[in-house]
């Protein structure tokens, strides 16, 4: 949230700065970007995950409260579908390329795998990941934006980044709609 604000008011300066701004100023603050509902396993809006194509990078800031305190894996998976309470629909993890699972798996890793969160005492947490391994430009084999969509999935528990299919990170608790 604070990152949109404060690229919208960069935007705004530059612009008022320059008369002559060029096409590239405006490409630049129209970087695609999508804000998907959290929910958890009883169908509750519980934040919101703010996604951004930033060059070949998607950002992906997570504001989300009523999670239970501790470290969470959370992966794309392969469906746009919530259902709760397992949601199961969301299906396997995003995997265009055919991999295994897990960031420390030589056969790894899946498009979808992030870095795993840390929710805090409070059952907060605001987090900030980054993958170069997906896009939101529609089209792309490793598009977010498929057909179909795609969701943002967190965890019972901690992913170790190895175990295939889901570095053991247990049930899903939470789960966010892309498309
Ligand atoms: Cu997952
Ligand atoms: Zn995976």
């Amino acid at each position: 949230m604070k990152k949109m604000v404060m690229s919208v008011c960069l935007s705004a300066g530059f612009l008022l700065g320059s008369a002559a701004a060029t096409p590239a100023a405006y490409a630049n603050s129209e970087e695609p970007q999508l804000k998907v509902k959290i929910v958890d396993s009883k169908g509750g809006e519980v934040g919101t995950a703010l996604l951004t194509q930033k060059g070949a990078a998607v950002q992906i800031h997570i504001e989300a409260a009523n999670l239970p305190p501790g470290e969470h894996g959370i992966h794309f998976h392969e469906n746009g579908k919530c259902d709760p309470p397992d949601f199961k629909t969301a299906g396997a993890h995003f995997n265009p390329a055919g991999k295994q699972h897990g960031f420390h798996n030589p056969k790894g890793y899946h498009a979808g795998d992030l870095l795993n969160i840390q929710v805090k005492q409070d059952g907060t947490v605001t987090a900030d990941l980054e993958t170069q391994s997906v896009t939101l430009n529609k089209g792309a084999a490793n598009s977010l934006l498929k057909p179909g969509g795609t969701a943002i999935i967190i965890h019972e528990k901690a992913d170790d980044y190895v175990t295939d299919p889901s570095g053991n990170s247990g049930n899903r608790i939470a789960c966010a709609r892309i498309e």
